[in-house]
């Protein structure tokens, strides 16, 4: 009988227009198409889901109002949602490419002003990502890529707040080598895809061996 070899769960976190979809397309593409290995991608907030038309209208109306402990747990709710697909996902040998996960969800709702640790409690218990590419952009640089500020938190002080709160994630993953922060300034989009494939296909070199039991958050 043959045995299935799991497939990995990459995230990609960052401020908002940092380059996130961007980078997790190319990845998943290059994989695919060059190392011909299975890949689905997903992302959060997936907005077609019960809990994600919530998320979607909340994100694209400002002036709804809702509080924030209240928004934060369907954030949560909405990766609850996905739980099952991605265990099973991974589990039948599928890579997943993420675009935010967990991270996003506390580094926003901490941004506002709720307890960092209080924020990560509701995803406690979710698949743990095998490796989390933090695109590190600065927030005035992003601010003059096309479309910012369409949605509810594109305004640069909060993005700098954002970036404070994720800036506690990268103190916390400084030694681990589930996590990679990526320097977006001054870089173009090819430069940043070469140096997120050289650190994706070093890691799973490093992984070859026993990577079949998955963590949870
Ligand atoms: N949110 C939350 O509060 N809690 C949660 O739990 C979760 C999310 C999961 C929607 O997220 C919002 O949900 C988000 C956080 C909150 N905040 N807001 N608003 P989203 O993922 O749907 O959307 P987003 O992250 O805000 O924006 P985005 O448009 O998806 O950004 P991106 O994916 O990082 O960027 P991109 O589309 O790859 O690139 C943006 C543009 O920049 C595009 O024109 C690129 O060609 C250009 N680009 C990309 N890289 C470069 C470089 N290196 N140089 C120059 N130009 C570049
Ligand atoms: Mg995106």
């Amino acid at each position: 009988m043959q045995v299935v070899k799991r497939g990995l769960f990459i995230v990609f976190e960052g401020l908002d227009r940092s380059g996130k979809s961007t980078q997790s397309k190319m990845l998943a593409s290059y994989l695919e198409n060059e190392l011909q290995v299975p890949v689905k991608s997903i992302c959060f907030p997936n907005r077609e889901s019960v809990s994600g038309k919530t998320l979607n209208q909340y994100l694209q109306n400002r002036d709804m109002k809702y509080p924030d402990e209240a928004i934060h747990l369907i954030f949560a709710a909405n990766r609850w949602e996905m739980r099952d697909q991605i265990l099973s996902d991974l589990k039948s040998g599928i890579t997943l490419i993420c675009d935010r996960y967990a991270f996003s969800g506390v580094a926003y709702s901490a941004a506002k002003g709720l307890d960092f640790e209080w924020c990560k409690n509701p995803d406690r218990g979710l698949v743990k990502p095998d490796l989390t590419f933090f695109i590190d952009a600065n927030a005035e640089t992003i601010k003059s890529r096309s479309d910012y500020g369409s949605e509810r938190y594109e305004r640069v002080e909060f993005q700098k707040k954002v970036s404070e709160s994720y800036g506690k994630f990268k103190q916390e993953a400084e030694a681990d080598e589930h996590w990679v922060t990526v320097q977006a300034d001054g870089k173009s989009i090819e430069e940043m895809h070469s140096e997120i494939l050289d650190k994706f296909i070093k890691y799973r070199e490093s992984q070859s061996e026993g990577c079949d039991d998955l963590d949870k958050l």
